[in-house]
């Protein structure tokens, strides 16, 4: 990172060349004063994302993509979100890289280098949806505390490394095991030593299938440090909270994981119905597991004017947690009549569908297309946001665009 370099160095208006665009009024500012743009960094810039990407929060960095942004069939990292609860961490040495197998249900205990997972180990590649628990909780009444995500807090890479069964198989796991916590190198925002801002895990027969990786590359390259760089867990088709990033130890647990957002209401959904504004007690909050079924418009845009030809193609994906989606269909009417959309199969188990129409529009107007998945059990995305819950998690209502034909 310049920064640094900035920091010490260069004169306020040297910074001119650097950033590219004139610093005006730079003769005003004394020498020593750090421009904002050092002192923060440019998200965009820190973290190589696309200039339409929405930032929600700063500490943490929060960013999200706009429908339209998630168009490619495989999510590239300039529009993947970004989903911190702490400070990402600074400075990491891949060679020296550990993960530690621990817990009460290893059998065992081991360390192993990043050039040992890579060898030691065969390598998978699978496209897999990350969703974030939170995504849609812009749209709860009465509002939920938290990111507020609209639409964006989803990505479908492709992420390559060891299967995190081959791992478990190769330490041992003692047949009280319940559940795997990891652990990450990221900081609480405190900066209190030894606490961690998360810390959550997944069941074990989640974490025996296939799908499930310790991840080192994302298409195709090695992870960006904002995606967890230099090792994830990545678990497909869950509440992307369990897909653990900057991993330096995994916990093989004979109880269910009680690291940091793993109790009281965090990650956890009410486990019967509420009315909406309810208070919940933990005792009564279930973790989330499997993701519910969900697509998106991702093309056209929202707001898109058609000139003179009422034939719209539209497009977008599908994903059903751990389910595959078996119809999409879209309405122009306000939901009154659905017709089916063309959905391709998953390139593997957890990745996201392709669907795609073409939508004749009856006159000049405007218009809106709804979109709604059916999964393999029958279920399908409500058309209003489902049930309320105190942390605002798992909306999946169709998604919604506008559009003109002039
Ligand atoms: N170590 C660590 N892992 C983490 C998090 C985190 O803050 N620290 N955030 C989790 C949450 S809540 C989400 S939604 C995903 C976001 O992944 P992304 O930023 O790569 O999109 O990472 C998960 N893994
Ligand atoms: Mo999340």
């Amino acid at each position: 990172m310049k920064r640094r370099y900035f920091l010490k160095n260069a004169s306020l208006k040297a910074l001119s060349s650097y950033l590219g665009i004139k610093v005006v009024f730079a003769a005003n500012a004394s020498d020593s004063y750090v421009p904002l743009i050092f002192q923060q960094g440019d998200p965009y810039e820190l973290f190589g994302k696309h200039e339409e990407m929405v930032v929600l929060n700063d500490k943490p960095w929060n960013m999200e993509a706009q429908a339209h942004l998630l168009d490619d069939s495989v999510t590239p990292a300039e529009k993947m979100f970004i989903r911190n609860n702490g400070l990402i961490p600074e400075n990491i040495d891949a060679d020296s890289w550990q993960l530690a197998v621990d817990g009460e249900s290893v059998i065992s205990p081991k360390s192993y280098s990043l050039a040992t997972l890579k060898s030691r180990f065969k390598a998978y590649t699978y496209q897999l949806t990350l969703e974030c628990g939170g995504n849609g909780r812009s749209e709860f009444n009465p509002p939920a505390k938290g990111n507020q995500w609209t639409i964006g807090a989803v990505s479908c890479s492709e992420w390559k490394g060891l299967r995190l069964s081959d791992l478990l198989e190769d330490v041992g796991i003692k047949s009280d095991a319940v559940y795997i916590g990891y652990y990450g190198a990221d900081r609480h925002l405190s900066l209190q030593p030894g606490k961690n801002p998360i810390s959550r895990g997944i069941p074990i027969h989640k974490a025996l299938q296939e799908e499930t990786l310790i991840a080192y590359e994302m298409n195709g390259a090695p992870i960006p440090l904002a995606h967890g760089y230099p090792l994830r867990l990545v678990a497909g088709g869950w509440p992307a909270s369990a897909s653990g990033k900057w991993i330096n130890r995994i916990s093989i647990r004979n109880k269910v994981h009680d690291g940091a957002k793993m109790g009281g209401q965090s990650y956890r959904v009410p486990c019967n119905p509420v009315a909406p504004g309810s208070k919940v007690e933990d005792k009564d909050m279930c973790i989330i597991e499997s993701m519910p079924v969900k697509s998106l418009i991702t093309f056209p845009k929202s707001g898109a004017v058609l000139r003179n030809n009422n034939l719209l193609n539209i497009r977008g994906h599908a994903w059903a947690g751990e389910l595959e989606v078996k119809k999409m269909h879209y309405s122009i009417d306000f939901g009154a009549t659905w017709h089916e959309c063309a959905l391709t199969p998953p390139k593997n188990r957890l990745a996201w569908q392709r669907w795609t129409a073409s939508v004749e529009l009856p006159e000049k107007g405007y218009y809106e297309v709804w979109a709604r998945a059916t999964d393999e059990n029958g279920r399908s995305q409500p058309t209003l946001v489902p049930g309320w819950n105190p942390k605002g998690y798992l909306n999946n209502a169709c998604h919604r665009i506008a559009v003109k034909l002039v």
